[in-house]
């Protein structure tokens, strides 16, 4: 297992198997994440050549789309080559009742990465969301803070003191976050799909509540994983990878295709986006 070398830095071994003491990503984990990788290549090559074969005023949902599975093959691309991940320290305390308490270490690896992601392609997320349902700027600003604020805390708490109640904190404060994405999506969403008509509504209805349950999968894992430590580095890999693939490459196919059949799914931004075009 590792030894310090002259430098003084604890060398990072690329396969160690998990153990309790050692946990590591092991060949499954990093296999997992190339495949991740792949998958979100392909779909944003999908995703970009659907794009060009509508006008560009039409384009609004396909960039978005893309956008948020080229941030996620980056991101996977950093993790499967062992970039954007830290050994985390965790020290341990046992008290037992009649001998001194004894002390020992845990070092896990902790993918940053993943949370640089989650904090662009989440609030991206929102705002095919929040577009589709012509929620105002007003709510989907705050529902896009609320998100950032989610995941940066989830951030502090993936590193806070093991063992301290601040690490909890930081999850709450994320959790509590979570609540105010999902009240925004579930009464401001909701209301504001209304003036769009039937069709549109019982979509966003249906994709809203596919997110919502994906999404909350997330914290849950986090739990387990980094939270109590009690799933191993390829589990975790594992899990995000499954939801990762529900949540940005099916849930863009499922948006862009229903999106092309639906004209009243179109959205309007005054000018912002297709300014001056329509003169060419
Ligand atoms: C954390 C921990 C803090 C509390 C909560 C979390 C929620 C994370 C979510 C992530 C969603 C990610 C997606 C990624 C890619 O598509 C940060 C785990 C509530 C909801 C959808």
């Amino acid at each position: 297992l590792p030894t310090a070398s002259p430098t003084g830095v604890t060398p990072i071994p690329s396969v160690i198997p998990d153990s309790p003491e050692h946990q590591f990503v092991g060949e499954t984990g990093t296999k997992t994440l190339w495949v991740v990788f792949i998958i979100m290549l392909i779909s944003s090559g999908v995703f970009s050549g659907l794009a060009w074969r509508v006008p560009v005023q039409k384009r609004l949902f396909y960039v978005i789309t893309t956008l948020i599975t080229i941030t996620a093959a980056i991101s996977y691309f950093a993790m499967a080559t062992g970039q954007g991940v830290s050994v985390h320290h965790i020290h341990i305390r046992e008290q037992h009742d009649h001998v001194p308490d004894t002390h020992h270490e845990i070092q896990r690896q902790v993918f940053w990465a993943r949370y640089v992601d989650w904090a662009i392609t989440t609030p991206l997320l929102l705002l095919d969301l929040g577009l589709l349902a012509g929620m105002s700027g007003a709510h989907l600003t705050l529902a896009i803070v609320a998100d950032l604020i989610m995941v940066l805390t989830g951030l502090f708490a993936a590193f806070g003191s093991e063992g301290t109640p601040a690490k909890w904190g930081w999850y709450t404060i994320g959790c509590l976050a979570y609540l105010i994405v999902v009240w925004h999506l579930a009464v401001n969403g909701r209301a504001a799909v209304q003036a769009k008509g039937q069709n549109v509504s019982s979509f966003f209805l249906a994709i809203a509540t596919y997110t919502l349950v994906l999404w909350t999968a997330y914290p849950i894992v986090w739990g387990f994983a980094d939270g109590a430590r009690r799933v191993g580095v390829d589990g975790e890999i594992i899990a995000y990878a499954i939801l990762d693939v529900l949540a940005k490459p099916v849930f863009g196919t499922w948006l862009i295709i229903t999106h092309a059949k639906l004209r009243e799914t179109d959205v309007d931004l005054g000018g912002f986006w297709a300014n001056g075009l329509n003169r060419e």
